[in-house]
């Protein structure tokens, strides 16, 4: 799903963030950055979208984002983006052994999903159910069409043959 320059998609399998965040590397990319309330508006919506083919509906409103401690409280994004915009629930972040952030809107709070600071595990199950979590992730920029790059680099393999195929036959 594109929105504002980026592409987003929730990762495939339910895991800690750390898992969530192993399955964005191996896609090339991270877990998403939030620089804007646009961003964590549309983010609160394609959560629930995508979330709600598999999950039941009052689970559907949970996902890791890139948001960790990066040591001694202080918070940052994994992909490095410089810090914009947050979004804490009042009172979050709380526990100091929590280090790692998930987006989640409340059935008590029908506004934007809001952030808590979370320990790694896979699931949400304290006094709220929020059940298993994904995590978002982010590709900024246009991504290149596979097949375009294929056909560029055989253009490109074929214009050095000939170029060198030319060369030889007129030093000859
Ligand atoms: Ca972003
Ligand atoms: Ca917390």
């Amino acid at each position: 799903m594109h929105f504002g320059g980026s592409y987003y998609a929730l990762t495939q399998n339910y895991g800690s963030w750390q898992d969530a965040q192993d399955e964005a590397v191996a896609l090339g990319a991270n877990l998403v950055a939030i620089g804007s309330p646009k961003e964590n508006a549309f983010l609160t919506t394609f959560i629930a979208q995508e979330r709600c083919r598999g999950c039941t509906p009052n689970m559907c409103n949970i996902a890791w984002i890139g948001y960790r401690d990066t040591g001694g409280g202080n918070w940052g994004w994994i992909n490095g983006e410089p810090v914009t915009y947050t979004n804490w629930y009042p009172g979050e972040p709380n526990l100091s052994a929590e280090d790692y952030v998930h987006m989640v809107r409340s059935s008590w709070d029908d506004s934007q999903a809001r952030w808590n600071n979370l320990f790694d595990v896979p699931s949400y199950e304290w006094y709220v159910t929020f059940g298993p979590i994904n995590g978002v992730v982010e590709v900024s920029g246009a991504i290149p069409e596979p097949s375009t790059l294929i056909i560029w680099s055989l253009l490109g393999a074929l214009g050095t043959g000939l170029g060198w195929w030319r060369r030889r036959k007129r030093a000859v």
